[in-house]
Protein backbone atom coordinates (compact mmCIF):
# COMPACT_ATOMS: atom_id res chain seq x y z
CA UNK A 1 0.00 0.00 0.00
CA UNK A 2 3.05 2.18 0.28
CA UNK A 3 4.44 1.56 -2.40
CA UNK A 4 1.37 2.31 -4.59
CA UNK A 5 0.96 5.37 -2.15
CA UNK A 6 4.47 7.31 -3.35
CA UNK A 7 3.62 6.42 -6.71
CA UNK A 8 1.08 8.89 -6.77
CA UNK A 9 2.94 12.20 -6.00
CA UNK A 10 5.93 10.85 -8.85
CA UNK A 11 2.96 10.24 -10.78
CA UNK A 12 1.53 13.98 -9.99
CA UNK A 13 4.67 15.61 -10.19
CA UNK A 14 5.06 14.34 -13.62
CA UNK A 15 2.04 15.18 -14.94
CA UNK A 16 2.21 18.68 -13.79
CA UNK A 17 5.82 18.98 -15.12
CA UNK A 18 4.92 17.44 -18.75
CA UNK A 19 4.07 21.23 -18.89
CA UNK A 20 7.77 22.81 -18.84
CA UNK A 21 9.90 19.93 -20.23
CA UNK A 22 11.43 21.15 -23.43
CA UNK A 23 9.12 19.94 -26.18
CA UNK A 24 6.06 21.56 -24.72
CA UNK A 25 3.34 20.34 -23.32
CA UNK A 26 0.85 17.38 -24.28
CA UNK A 27 -1.23 18.72 -26.62
CA UNK A 28 -3.63 15.10 -27.34
CA UNK A 29 -6.54 16.15 -24.53
CA UNK A 30 -7.04 14.02 -21.74
CA UNK A 31 -8.31 11.72 -24.25
CA UNK A 32 -4.52 11.63 -25.68
CA UNK A 33 -5.66 10.01 -28.66
CA UNK A 34 -3.54 8.89 -31.68
CA UNK A 35 -2.77 10.15 -34.44
CA UNK A 36 -2.91 13.37 -32.83
CA UNK A 37 -0.90 12.11 -29.47
CA UNK A 38 1.73 10.31 -31.88
CA UNK A 39 2.48 13.83 -34.06
CA UNK A 40 5.35 15.21 -31.35
CA UNK A 41 5.88 18.62 -33.41
CA UNK A 42 8.93 19.61 -31.18
CA UNK A 43 10.98 16.45 -32.68
CA UNK A 44 12.48 16.10 -28.96
CA UNK A 45 12.46 12.74 -27.06
CA UNK A 46 11.17 14.19 -23.87
CA UNK A 47 8.24 15.83 -24.99
CA UNK A 48 4.87 16.76 -23.11
CA UNK A 49 2.93 13.88 -24.84
CA UNK A 50 5.79 11.79 -23.25
CA UNK A 51 6.13 12.76 -20.10
CA UNK A 52 1.68 13.04 -19.45
CA UNK A 53 1.73 9.58 -20.70
CA UNK A 54 4.74 7.85 -18.38
CA UNK A 55 2.51 9.73 -15.12
CA UNK A 56 -0.21 7.77 -16.22
CA UNK A 57 1.29 4.38 -16.91
CA UNK A 58 2.48 5.05 -13.02
CA UNK A 59 -0.07 6.05 -11.29
CA UNK A 60 -2.07 3.31 -13.36
CA UNK A 61 0.44 0.92 -11.50
CA UNK A 62 -0.09 2.45 -8.47
CA UNK A 63 -3.99 2.43 -8.47
CA UNK A 64 -3.90 -1.40 -9.36
CA UNK A 65 -1.69 -2.28 -6.42
CA UNK A 66 -4.11 -0.50 -4.46
CA UNK A 67 -7.01 -2.15 -5.79
CA UNK A 68 -5.18 -5.53 -5.00
CA UNK A 69 -4.41 -4.54 -1.52
CA UNK A 70 -8.81 -3.21 -0.73
CA UNK A 71 -9.71 -6.59 -2.56
CA UNK A 72 -7.64 -8.48 -0.17
CA UNK A 73 -8.20 -7.08 2.74
CA UNK A 74 -12.04 -6.93 2.62
CA UNK A 75 -12.03 -10.54 1.44
CA UNK A 76 -9.68 -11.87 3.98
CA UNK A 77 -8.99 -9.84 7.27
CA UNK A 78 -12.80 -8.65 8.08
CA UNK A 79 -13.55 -8.92 12.23
CA UNK A 80 -14.44 -12.16 13.14
CA UNK A 81 -18.77 -12.34 13.14
CA UNK A 82 -17.76 -9.66 10.52
CA UNK A 83 -19.61 -11.68 7.63
CA UNK A 84 -20.02 -10.15 3.88
CA UNK A 85 -23.61 -9.56 4.90
CA UNK A 86 -23.09 -7.61 7.93
CA UNK A 87 -20.30 -4.91 6.02
CA UNK A 88 -21.72 -1.76 5.69
CA UNK A 89 -22.80 -0.91 2.53
CA UNK A 90 -19.82 1.80 1.68
CA UNK A 91 -17.81 -1.03 2.17
CA UNK A 92 -19.48 -3.37 -0.47
CA UNK A 93 -18.87 -0.09 -2.55
CA UNK A 94 -15.46 0.19 -2.24
CA UNK A 95 -15.22 -3.38 -2.54
CA UNK A 96 -16.96 -2.70 -6.30
CA UNK A 97 -15.17 -0.19 -7.03
CA UNK A 98 -11.58 -1.62 -6.66
CA UNK A 99 -12.99 -4.84 -8.21
CA UNK A 100 -13.53 -2.40 -11.27
CA UNK A 101 -9.73 -0.36 -10.70
CA UNK A 102 -8.48 -4.36 -10.65
CA UNK A 103 -10.05 -5.63 -14.34
CA UNK A 104 -10.18 -2.52 -15.73
CA UNK A 105 -7.37 -0.03 -15.30
CA UNK A 106 -4.64 -2.72 -16.76
CA UNK A 107 -6.53 -2.23 -20.29
CA UNK A 108 -5.62 1.63 -19.84
CA UNK A 109 -2.20 0.91 -18.60
CA UNK A 110 -1.42 -1.25 -21.19
CA UNK A 111 -2.69 1.25 -23.66
CA UNK A 112 -0.82 4.12 -22.48
CA UNK A 113 2.77 1.91 -22.85
CA UNK A 114 1.95 0.60 -26.31
CA UNK A 115 1.60 4.62 -27.14
CA UNK A 116 4.72 5.28 -24.78
CA UNK A 117 6.62 2.89 -27.26
CA UNK A 118 4.38 4.17 -30.85
CA UNK A 119 6.06 7.39 -29.83
CA UNK A 120 9.34 6.09 -28.82
CA UNK A 121 10.60 3.08 -30.31
CA UNK A 122 9.03 3.22 -33.64
CA UNK A 123 6.21 0.24 -32.94
CA UNK A 124 3.24 0.71 -34.51
CA UNK A 125 0.50 -0.31 -32.35
CA UNK A 126 -1.77 2.90 -32.86
CA UNK A 127 -0.31 4.71 -35.57
CA UNK A 128 -2.62 4.33 -39.06
CA UNK A 129 0.24 6.21 -41.19
CA UNK A 130 2.64 2.84 -40.31
CA UNK A 131 -0.35 0.10 -40.31
CA UNK A 132 -1.95 0.93 -37.04
CA UNK A 133 -5.06 1.15 -35.63
CA UNK A 134 -6.14 4.27 -33.91
CA UNK A 135 -9.32 3.10 -33.16
CA UNK A 136 -7.78 0.36 -31.08
CA UNK A 137 -6.26 3.12 -28.73
CA UNK A 138 -9.86 4.39 -28.18
CA UNK A 139 -11.37 0.49 -26.98
CA UNK A 140 -8.58 0.48 -24.50
CA UNK A 141 -9.37 3.89 -23.71
CA UNK A 142 -12.62 3.50 -22.80
CA UNK A 143 -12.70 -0.18 -21.38
CA UNK A 144 -11.21 1.38 -18.44
CA UNK A 145 -12.27 5.14 -18.39
CA UNK A 146 -16.33 4.59 -18.47
CA UNK A 147 -15.94 2.07 -15.20
CA UNK A 148 -13.80 4.96 -14.39
CA UNK A 149 -16.80 6.87 -13.65
CA UNK A 150 -17.89 3.99 -11.34
CA UNK A 151 -15.26 3.97 -9.23
CA UNK A 152 -15.62 7.38 -8.26
CA UNK A 153 -19.41 7.38 -7.70
CA UNK A 154 -19.89 3.65 -6.52
CA UNK A 155 -18.17 5.14 -3.34
CA UNK A 156 -20.44 7.89 -2.86
CA UNK A 157 -23.31 5.22 -3.34
CA UNK A 158 -21.89 3.74 -0.06
CA UNK A 159 -22.23 6.79 1.25
CA UNK A 160 -25.68 7.51 0.90
CA UNK A 161 -26.81 4.26 2.15
CA UNK A 162 -25.07 4.61 5.46
CA UNK A 163 -26.64 8.48 5.72
CA UNK A 164 -29.79 7.83 4.57
CA UNK A 165 -31.07 5.62 7.25
CA UNK A 166 -29.13 7.37 10.05
CA UNK A 167 -31.15 10.87 9.48
CA UNK A 168 -34.60 8.90 8.56
CA UNK A 169 -34.12 6.18 11.71
CA UNK A 170 -35.13 3.69 9.56
CA UNK A 171 -33.43 0.31 8.32
CA UNK A 172 -31.80 0.89 4.90
CA UNK A 173 -34.50 -1.11 2.65
CA UNK A 174 -32.90 -3.80 0.51
CA UNK A 175 -29.81 -4.42 2.15
CA UNK A 176 -28.63 -6.84 0.42
CA UNK A 177 -30.05 -6.51 -3.13
CA UNK A 178 -28.24 -3.05 -2.45
CA UNK A 179 -25.15 -4.81 -1.32
CA UNK A 180 -25.37 -7.06 -4.54
CA UNK A 181 -26.57 -4.43 -6.82
CA UNK A 182 -23.20 -2.49 -6.43
CA UNK A 183 -21.37 -5.99 -7.76
CA UNK A 184 -23.70 -6.24 -10.49
CA UNK A 185 -22.91 -2.31 -11.37
CA UNK A 186 -18.81 -3.21 -11.43
CA UNK A 187 -19.95 -6.36 -13.82
CA UNK A 188 -22.10 -4.53 -16.20
CA UNK A 189 -19.39 -1.66 -16.34
CA UNK A 190 -17.42 -4.32 -18.02
CA UNK A 191 -19.74 -4.85 -21.36
CA UNK A 192 -20.50 -0.93 -22.25
CA UNK A 193 -16.94 1.15 -23.46
CA UNK A 194 -18.17 1.00 -26.92
CA UNK A 195 -20.67 3.80 -26.67
CA UNK A 196 -18.12 5.94 -26.22
CA UNK A 197 -17.94 4.83 -30.15
CA UNK A 198 -20.94 5.08 -31.56
CA UNK A 199 -19.24 7.62 -34.09
CA UNK A 200 -15.92 5.93 -34.42
CA UNK A 201 -16.83 3.98 -37.18
CA UNK A 202 -18.31 1.55 -35.41
CA UNK A 203 -20.50 -1.20 -37.38
CA UNK A 204 -24.13 -0.90 -36.95
CA UNK A 205 -25.21 -4.14 -35.03
CA UNK A 206 -22.46 -3.54 -32.31
CA UNK A 207 -23.88 -0.23 -31.51
CA UNK A 208 -26.98 -1.90 -30.98
CA UNK A 209 -25.32 -4.22 -28.43
CA UNK A 210 -23.33 -1.33 -26.77
CA UNK A 211 -26.64 0.07 -26.45
CA UNK A 212 -28.50 -2.29 -24.88
CA UNK A 213 -25.81 -2.98 -21.90
CA UNK A 214 -25.94 0.44 -21.76
CA UNK A 215 -29.65 0.59 -20.93
CA UNK A 216 -29.05 -2.36 -18.37
CA UNK A 217 -26.83 -0.16 -16.10
CA UNK A 218 -30.06 1.85 -15.31
CA UNK A 219 -31.25 -1.72 -13.47
CA UNK A 220 -29.06 -2.02 -10.87
CA UNK A 221 -28.77 1.89 -10.30
CA UNK A 222 -32.69 2.08 -10.52
CA UNK A 223 -32.59 -0.52 -7.57
CA UNK A 224 -30.60 1.57 -5.19
CA UNK A 225 -32.50 4.88 -6.03
CA UNK A 226 -35.86 2.67 -5.20
CA UNK A 227 -34.34 1.29 -1.91
CA UNK A 228 -32.91 5.22 -0.65
CA UNK A 229 -36.52 6.44 -1.65
CA UNK A 230 -38.29 3.21 0.07
CA UNK A 231 -35.74 3.84 3.08
CA UNK A 232 -36.37 7.46 3.75
CA UNK A 233 -40.38 7.25 3.19
CA UNK A 234 -42.17 7.55 6.18
CA UNK A 235 -39.18 7.87 8.52
CA UNK A 236 -38.81 10.72 10.68
CA UNK A 237 -36.55 12.79 8.84
CA UNK A 238 -33.79 15.03 10.57
CA UNK A 239 -32.62 17.30 7.81
CA UNK A 240 -29.51 18.27 9.20
CA UNK A 241 -26.70 19.33 7.00
CA UNK A 242 -25.26 15.48 6.02
CA UNK A 243 -28.45 14.31 5.29
CA UNK A 244 -29.46 17.87 3.10
CA UNK A 245 -26.55 16.80 0.75
CA UNK A 246 -27.32 13.16 0.73
CA UNK A 247 -30.81 13.95 -0.59
CA UNK A 248 -29.29 16.90 -3.31
CA UNK A 249 -26.82 14.46 -4.57
CA UNK A 250 -29.84 11.61 -5.03
CA UNK A 251 -31.82 14.20 -6.57
CA UNK A 252 -28.97 15.31 -8.91
CA UNK A 253 -28.21 11.43 -9.23
CA UNK A 254 -31.64 10.53 -10.84
CA UNK A 255 -31.98 13.82 -13.09
CA UNK A 256 -28.20 12.15 -14.41
CA UNK A 257 -29.66 8.78 -14.85
CA UNK A 258 -32.31 10.25 -17.14
CA UNK A 259 -30.19 11.68 -19.25
CA UNK A 260 -27.87 8.90 -19.41
CA UNK A 261 -30.36 6.49 -20.43
CA UNK A 262 -31.32 9.47 -23.52
CA UNK A 263 -27.49 9.17 -24.06
CA UNK A 264 -27.19 5.79 -24.35
CA UNK A 265 -29.69 5.55 -27.00
CA UNK A 266 -27.72 5.38 -30.43
CA UNK A 267 -29.87 7.83 -32.78
CA UNK A 268 -29.67 10.67 -29.80
CA UNK A 269 -26.31 9.84 -29.11
CA UNK A 270 -25.00 10.14 -32.68
CA UNK A 271 -27.37 13.65 -32.88
CA UNK A 272 -26.54 15.62 -29.82
CA UNK A 273 -22.87 13.46 -29.51
CA UNK A 274 -19.84 16.48 -29.05
CA UNK A 275 -22.50 18.70 -27.82
CA UNK A 276 -22.78 20.87 -24.01
CA UNK A 277 -25.56 17.69 -23.53
CA UNK A 278 -22.66 15.08 -23.08
CA UNK A 279 -21.09 17.84 -20.87
CA UNK A 280 -24.51 18.88 -18.56
CA UNK A 281 -24.87 14.89 -18.31
CA UNK A 282 -21.39 14.15 -17.02
CA UNK A 283 -21.31 17.28 -14.52
CA UNK A 284 -24.56 16.16 -12.96
CA UNK A 285 -22.86 12.66 -12.65
CA UNK A 286 -19.37 13.56 -11.92
CA UNK A 287 -19.95 16.88 -9.92
CA UNK A 288 -23.35 17.25 -8.80
CA UNK A 289 -23.75 13.80 -7.56
CA UNK A 290 -20.06 13.17 -6.12
CA UNK A 291 -19.63 16.39 -4.82
CA UNK A 292 -22.89 16.44 -2.87
CA UNK A 293 -22.02 12.49 -1.79
CA UNK A 294 -18.45 14.11 -0.51
CA UNK A 295 -19.33 17.16 1.58
CA UNK A 296 -22.38 15.16 3.23
CA UNK A 297 -19.38 12.30 3.98
CA UNK A 298 -17.39 15.38 5.24
CA UNK A 299 -20.05 16.59 7.21
CA UNK A 300 -21.27 13.29 8.77
CA UNK A 301 -18.10 12.02 9.80
CA UNK A 302 -17.03 15.50 10.85
CA UNK A 303 -16.97 14.82 14.63
CA UNK A 304 -15.93 11.93 14.60
CA UNK A 305 -12.36 13.11 12.79
CA UNK A 306 -11.70 15.87 14.50
CA UNK A 307 -13.82 15.55 18.07
CA UNK A 308 -15.38 18.45 17.04
CA UNK A 309 -19.15 19.72 15.97
CA UNK A 310 -19.45 21.74 12.73
CA UNK A 311 -21.69 25.28 12.61
CA UNK A 312 -25.26 23.64 11.51
CA UNK A 313 -26.08 26.50 10.20
CA UNK A 314 -23.31 27.58 8.43
CA UNK A 315 -23.48 23.79 6.90
CA UNK A 316 -27.05 24.43 5.49
CA UNK A 317 -26.01 28.13 3.92
CA UNK A 318 -23.37 25.81 2.23
CA UNK A 319 -25.72 23.19 1.34
CA UNK A 320 -28.36 25.72 -0.64
CA UNK A 321 -25.90 27.95 -2.45
CA UNK A 322 -23.74 24.66 -3.73
CA UNK A 323 -27.16 22.87 -4.74
CA UNK A 324 -29.07 26.25 -5.92
CA UNK A 325 -25.39 27.03 -8.21
CA UNK A 326 -24.91 23.63 -9.10
CA UNK A 327 -28.29 23.01 -10.97
CA UNK A 328 -28.39 26.71 -12.22
CA UNK A 329 -24.89 26.26 -13.74
CA UNK A 330 -24.97 22.68 -15.02
CA UNK A 331 -28.91 22.35 -16.19
CA UNK A 332 -28.29 25.46 -19.12
CA UNK A 333 -25.88 22.85 -20.84
CA UNK A 334 -28.90 20.57 -21.65
CA UNK A 335 -30.88 23.06 -23.77
CA UNK A 336 -27.00 24.38 -25.36
CA UNK A 337 -26.54 21.02 -25.93
CA UNK A 338 -29.65 20.17 -28.16
CA UNK A 339 -29.29 23.78 -29.59
CA UNK A 340 -26.01 22.61 -31.46
CA UNK A 341 -23.53 24.76 -28.61
CA UNK A 342 -20.46 22.31 -28.88
CA UNK A 343 -18.10 21.49 -26.73
CA UNK A 344 -14.43 22.36 -26.56
CA UNK A 345 -15.10 26.33 -27.63
CA UNK A 346 -13.57 29.48 -26.66
CA UNK A 347 -16.81 31.32 -27.66
CA UNK A 348 -20.13 30.79 -28.70
CA UNK A 349 -22.87 32.46 -31.14
CA UNK A 350 -25.13 35.07 -29.54
CA UNK A 351 -28.07 32.63 -29.92
CA UNK A 352 -26.44 30.66 -27.04
CA UNK A 353 -25.98 34.01 -24.67
CA UNK A 354 -28.93 33.41 -22.25
CA UNK A 355 -28.29 29.99 -21.08
CA UNK A 356 -24.61 31.18 -21.12
CA UNK A 357 -25.29 33.65 -18.67
CA UNK A 358 -27.21 31.35 -16.22
CA UNK A 359 -24.56 28.76 -16.29
CA UNK A 360 -22.36 31.72 -15.50
CA UNK A 361 -24.25 33.13 -12.63
CA UNK A 362 -24.24 29.45 -11.15
CA UNK A 363 -20.95 28.98 -11.46
CA UNK A 364 -20.16 32.19 -9.58
CA UNK A 365 -22.56 30.80 -6.45
CA UNK A 366 -20.85 27.80 -6.67
CA UNK A 367 -17.72 28.72 -6.41
CA UNK A 368 -19.02 31.00 -3.36
CA UNK A 369 -20.76 28.34 -1.54
CA UNK A 370 -16.93 27.11 -0.60
CA UNK A 371 -16.77 29.91 0.90
CA UNK A 372 -19.02 28.80 4.17
CA UNK A 373 -17.64 25.64 3.79
CA UNK A 374 -14.04 26.50 4.29
CA UNK A 375 -14.49 29.12 7.11
CA UNK A 376 -17.20 26.12 8.96
CA UNK A 377 -14.16 23.88 9.05
CA UNK A 378 -11.41 25.74 10.30
CA UNK A 379 -13.31 27.56 12.38
CA UNK A 380 -15.32 24.10 14.26
CA UNK A 381 -12.00 22.32 14.25
CA UNK A 382 -10.41 25.14 16.48
CA UNK A 383 -13.42 26.00 18.68
CA UNK A 384 -16.28 24.07 17.66
CA UNK A 385 -18.45 22.24 20.40
CA UNK A 386 -16.68 19.05 21.66
CA UNK A 387 -18.66 16.21 19.83
CA UNK A 388 -19.79 13.04 22.32
CA UNK A 389 -19.01 9.27 20.82
CA UNK A 390 -21.78 9.34 18.72
CA UNK A 391 -23.53 12.47 17.65
CA UNK A 392 -26.17 11.11 15.72
CA UNK A 393 -27.03 8.33 16.97
CA UNK A 394 -25.60 6.20 14.35
CA UNK A 395 -24.68 2.31 14.06
CA UNK A 396 -21.58 1.19 13.00
CA UNK A 397 -18.23 0.51 14.51
CA UNK A 398 -16.65 4.16 14.22
CA UNK A 399 -19.33 5.12 16.71
CA UNK A 400 -18.14 2.86 19.21
CA UNK A 401 -15.52 4.66 19.94
CA UNK A 402 -14.00 7.90 21.22
CA UNK A 403 -14.31 11.08 18.57
CA UNK A 404 -11.72 11.12 17.72
CA UNK A 405 -11.18 7.92 17.67
CA UNK A 406 -7.97 6.49 19.70
CA UNK A 407 -4.60 5.22 18.06
CA UNK A 408 -5.28 1.52 16.80
CA UNK A 409 -9.27 2.13 17.31
CA UNK A 410 -9.81 -0.75 19.00
CA UNK A 411 -7.30 -2.29 21.92
CA UNK A 412 -8.71 -5.75 20.33
CA UNK A 413 -11.04 -6.57 17.54
CA UNK A 414 -14.58 -5.89 18.16
CA UNK A 415 -16.51 -9.52 17.64
CA UNK A 416 -19.45 -8.26 15.24
CA UNK A 417 -22.51 -9.99 16.66
CA UNK A 418 -25.13 -7.40 14.91
CA UNK A 419 -26.71 -6.27 11.70
CA UNK A 420 -25.61 -3.01 10.17
CA UNK A 421 -28.69 -0.94 9.50
CA UNK A 422 -30.88 -1.81 12.56
CA UNK A 423 -32.42 1.40 13.40
CA UNK A 424 -35.98 1.96 15.17
CA UNK A 425 -35.40 -1.61 16.54
CA UNK A 426 -33.77 -2.76 20.15
CA UNK A 427 -30.54 -1.03 20.66
CA UNK A 428 -28.31 -2.96 18.61
CA UNK A 429 -25.63 -0.61 19.61
CA UNK A 430 -25.34 -1.37 23.19
CA UNK A 431 -25.00 -4.91 22.81
CA UNK A 432 -22.39 -4.73 19.91
CA UNK A 433 -20.45 -2.14 22.31
CA UNK A 434 -21.05 -4.78 25.21
CA UNK A 435 -19.53 -7.32 23.23
CA UNK A 436 -16.46 -5.39 22.24
CA UNK A 437 -15.34 -4.86 25.98
CA UNK A 438 -16.39 -8.24 27.16
CA UNK A 439 -14.49 -9.89 24.70
CA UNK A 440 -11.46 -10.95 26.72
CA UNK A 441 -13.75 -13.10 28.81
CU1 LIG B 1 -19.43 5.75 -20.69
Amino acid sequence: NAVAFWMVPIAGILLMASFFVPGGPAQAGWWSYPPVSLQNPSGQLINGQFVWLLAVAISGVSSIMGAVNFVTTIVKMRAPGMTFFRMPLFVWAVFSAQIIQLFGLPALTAGAVMLLFDLTVGTSFFDPAKGGNAVLFQHFFWFYSHPAVYVIILPVFGIFSEIFPVYARKPLFGYKVVAISSLLIAGVSALVWVHHLYVSGTPGWMRMIFMLSTMFVSVPTGIKVFAWVATIWGGKLRLNTPMLFALGGLILFVFAGITGITLSSVPIDVHVNNTYYVVGHFHYVLYGTVTMGMFAAIYHWFPKMTGRMYNEGWGQLHFWLAFIGTNLNFFPMHPLGLQGMLRRVSSYAPEYTFWNIVASIGAFLLGMSTLPFILNMIASWMHGKQAPKNPWRAIGLEWLVSSPPPVENFEEIPVIISEPYGYGKSEPLVAAAGQVHNHKS
